[in-house]
């Protein structure tokens, strides 16, 4: 059904003797109503001067200024992905491997330190009693506080040392230490036996110049949808879309819409979740899912990354949506399949998708983070170059035997959602977004006291990195 502004349009140019191509007609449906009958008559102008009775979509999109411009870059390509590398692992000797993954590799990150030169072995500290200062380094199992000291234990795999941190400036860093992150310590040991901290050094990332797209395409930030939920925000979601296609000169150059997970409600995630669904089973959910996202334009990669409530698995690392479930989300070209988390190319520009699980241990325990600040969260996780370093907590970890949640390489823009609060910030040149929620505030969320921001898209300019949002939200 057209509406109304564009029936108007429509017969003004058919009264005019025109004819208008269905591809033009899609245009002027995209155009404000206001400027509908301004249009049509300019363009019913310009062309009865050609004596040209046929109006294309070249010719709206000349007279907009929003022909496709054919030398903008849109270049995908999957950096790294766990869905191929999943090897479950099992058992006790499983979590022996994936931690001594993270050892190795964070150890290997380390080294690029100049103090990494100067480590030594837990077993070899502890046999010498030197009261030089020594490093060691390993994975944190135990943090505390009390009477105005700190205490952290490291392991490695020669042995466990427990060290105390007398300094005030080194108590804020140790107390905000995650169990089994990995740190390297700086000690020496006192007269009393023991170990006193002098220096707490996380992997963190170094200061770097982010890569950038050499044309000014756009990417879109989203996560969190949560279709299949009655609090799924479907009309603003829909409007999202049509924008997509749209006259709008930001839409007119975005090339890529990337989804951080939580496609779906899902089913069980939660109990009663039943009570709060529109859509009670995963299939039809993720059926409505792609009747939505398959209307966004073909020349847009649209990136598909799992959250914890999508089918597949609950433990991180998780393959991207199985077929199974639903066989258009891998047939359709423009989709792009991918496990959680996931590097990716956008024209160069390598954005690190992870849904964020995390967040919730790391709030829990960490003094001065919260969710209403979920980039602090981010940056914490970019320090430890890890994104779920917490065992045993509410994440489940599997036990692989590479640990795949190491922060390997560092981003250029690090998308994670889960938190369902929109936040942004620049951490030592990489590019921070939490991507907030399309689904209104749930009574849970409201009990425990989260303000979500729905129905906000964030877009980045891939050449400039200047960041837009839009707000689609109905107020
Ligand atoms: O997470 C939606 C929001 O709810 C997000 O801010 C995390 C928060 N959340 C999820 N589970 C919990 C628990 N158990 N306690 C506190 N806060 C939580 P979503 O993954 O979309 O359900
Ligand atoms: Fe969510
Ligand atoms: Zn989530």
């Amino acid at each position: 059904m057209l509406n109304r502004e564009v029936s108007l349009a429509l017969n003004y140019a058919l009264n005019k003797g025109f004819q208008i191509h269905p591809d033009a007609l899609k245009i002027l449906e995209g155009v404000q109503i206001e400027d509908l009958q301004h249009v049509i008559k300019e363009v019913v102008r310009q062309k009865t001067r050609q004596k040209l009775f046929l109006i294309n979509q070249d010719d709206l999109e000349t007279f907009l200024g929003i022909k496709e411009d054919a030398t903008l870059k849109s270049e995908f390509r999957i950096l790294s992905d766990p869905s191929s590398k999943i090897t479950s692992a099992e058992g006790v000797s499983g979590y022996n491997m994936l931690f001594a993954s993270r050892l190795a590799k964070l150890k290997k990150i380390i080294s690029n330190r100049p103090e990494a030169r100067l480590l030594k072995s837990i077993s070899s500290v502890i046999a010498t009693k030197s009261e030089d200062d020594m490093y060691v380094s390993g994975l944190v199992t135990e943090r505390s506080s009390e009477r105005n000291v700190v205490r952290v234990t490291v392991e490695d795999p020669t042995g466990v040392l427990e060290g105390i941190v007398f300094d005030k400036d080194l108590q804020q860093v140790s107390e905000v230490l995650l169990i089994d992150q990995y740190v390297m310590l700086k000690i020496s040991a006192s007269k009393k036996g023991g170990y006193i901290i002098k220096d707490v050094i996380l992997p963190d990332i170094p200061d770097k110049a982010s890569n950038r797209s050499e044309t000014d395409t756009y990417a879109v930030f989203l996560s969190d949808l949560h279709i299949g939920s009655k609090y799924f925000m479907e009309k603003e979601f829909e409007d999202f879309v049509a924008w997509l296609s749209s006259p709008d000169p930001i839409a007119r150059k975005t090339r890529f819409v990337l989804i951080g997970g939580d496609l779906v409600d899902g089913v069980g995630i939660y109990p009663n979740q039943d009570k709060e669904l529109d859509f009670p089973t995963i299939e039809s959910q993720l059926s409505k899912t792609y009747d939505l996202l398959s209307k966004i334009p073909k020349n847009i990669h649209v990136v598909i990354m799992p959250g914890n409530h999508d089918p597949g698995r609950r433990a991180l690392p998780q393959p991207a949506i199985p077929k199974k479930y639903n066989s258009d989300f891998w047939e359709t070209q423009n989709f792009h399949m991918v496990g959680n988390p996931s590097m990716v190319s956008l024209n160069g520009v390598r954005v690190l998708m992870f849904h964020g699980q995390s967040i919730d241990d790391i709030v829990k325990v960490t003094p001065g983070l919260s969710y209403d600040k979920p980039v602090n969260v981010m940056k914490h996780l970019l320090k430890a170059r890890h994104m779920s370093p917490v065992y045993g907590s509410q994440t489940p970890i599997a036990p692989e035997s590479e640990d795949m949640m190491v922060i390997d390489e560092v981003p250029d823009v690090f998308h994670v959602g889960h938190v369902h609060v929109i936040d942004l910030d620049l951490y030592r040149g990489v590019l921070m977004i939490n991507s907030g929620t399309w689904q209104n505030q749930t009574p849970f969320q409201s009990s425990v006291g989260i303000t979500p921001t729905p129905g906000l898209a964030i877009i980045l300019n891939l050449k400039t990195f200047k960041v837009y949002s839009k707000d689609f939200s109905v107020r």
